[in-house]
């Protein structure tokens, strides 16, 4: 049969040089598939005589072998070179490092919330929370404020907008949360030890005074509490807290909801323009606090002929201004990322009055 060696030579060269498989897919139909050129040689095979036949079929048997075995071996290697290119391109150092990704900072406000709570934890008390907006009887009456009482407007409460011929009384965000406490001994009753740490606002803004602080109110009721536990708590506090020893003074005050009532001061030294407390012999106020007074024990349900019960209050940004030596309130509160970056701490470098640090 005529040919048969160019069409060797022709497909076999065009199968070495293909470049892709699809290519490849091209040349087996063009050359073996049912019209491809060397099946169409095939069908000659009929119109030859047997003479004829004997030789090409062979021949023809054999090319068509040989095309398929080389379009079997360039598929192969072709998958190969696909898989390799593959590998190379989706490499991927597993032990590089992380891209840098922002993270945020805790708040020292937040921080010292933590410490506080940890601490009052170690002496037995809980912690309550209570609404932001509250009733003028949570936040007034119930803590011996009356309507016409001075401490109503000293505190420059912010009233909630009223309707006109809405003749409710007033809704307040809070100005203390003591209203926390006496839901607690309403739905708890005594004895309690609990604190209220949280948001509070008054209408006040200039150096030491921002719209909105915190605030962390502590109490225990019992039938034998006196101001000596009071002294002690208070001191076991700061001196957890601060991480020396600190001494309190006393100085009779006056609040409405605290019968007698105390101004607590902490020692501490004023050199070179910082406050470093524990030592020498200045004193600072941080807190306020007294023996609950007995209207109010009455107001939260509890009996005052059988019990008795301390209160304090102090301001979270001013001991943690004071721990961490943050020069301004203001500051605290302008979510400025700088201010945030330079005192707030780290998720997992906190520092954790049980670890010591
Ligand atoms: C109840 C009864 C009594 C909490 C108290 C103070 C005194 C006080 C101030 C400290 C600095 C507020 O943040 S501050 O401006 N607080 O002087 N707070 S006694 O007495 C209570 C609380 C709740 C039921």
């Amino acid at each position: 049969m005529d040919g048969l060696d160019s069409l060797r030579s022709t497909w076999l060269e065009k199968i070495a040089g293909a470049a892709d498989e699809a290519t490849l897919e091209e040349f087996r139909v063009a050359a073996v598939g049912k019209k491809g050129e060397i099946s169409l040689k095939m069908r000659e095979l009929g119109k030859m005589s047997p003479e004829e036949r004997q030789v090409a079929g062979p021949a023809l048997n054999a090319l068509k072998n040989e095309v398929n075995a080389a379009l079997a071996a360039k598929k192969a290697a072709l998958g190969d070179a696909a898989l390799d290119e593959r590998l190379r391109a989706e490499w991927l150092d597993v032990t590089l490092p992380s891209r840098p990704r922002r993270q945020g900072t805790i708040h020292p406000v937040s921080q010292v919330t933590e410490e506080v709570t940890a601490i009052f934890a170690d002496m037995g008390f809980t912690v309550a929370e209570g609404p932001q907006v509250e009733t003028d009887f949570y936040n007034f009456d119930a803590l011996n404020i009356p309507g016409h009482h001075p401490a109503r407007a000293e505190m420059d409460t912010f009233y909630m907008h009223r309707k006109e011929g809405d003749n409710r009384p007033p809704h307040v965000l809070r100005t203390h949360t003591s209203p926390v406490q006496i839901r607690h001994m309403e739905a708890h009753g005594a004895p309690c030890r609990v604190i209220a740490p949280g948001r509070v606002y008054r209408a006040d803004y200039d150096q030491t005074h921002t719209p909105m602080f915190h605030q962390v109110e502590g109490m225990a009721i019992d039938t034998d509490i006196s101001m000596a536990n009071l002294k002690w708590v208070l001191e076991e506090f700061f001196t957890a807290f601060f991480g020396t020893k600190v001494r309190t003074r006393f100085r009779a005050s006056h609040f409405p909801f605290t019968e007698p009532s105390a101004e607590v001061d902490i020692q501490c030294s004023f050199e070179g323009g910082t406050v470093k407390v524990g030592e020498g012999d200045g004193w600072l106020e941080v807190l306020g606090s007294g023996m609950m007074h007995p209207k109010v024990l009455q107001a939260g349900g509890i009996d005052p002929d059988v019990y008795q019960g301390f209160a304090f209050g102090m301001g979270i940004d001013r001991i943690a201004m004071l721990k961490y030596g943050v020069p301004d309130l203001r500051a605290m509160f302008e979510s400025d990322l700088r201010w945030l970056k330079h005192y707030g701490f780290g998720a997992l470098e906190a520092p954790a009055v049980h670890s010591g640090v």
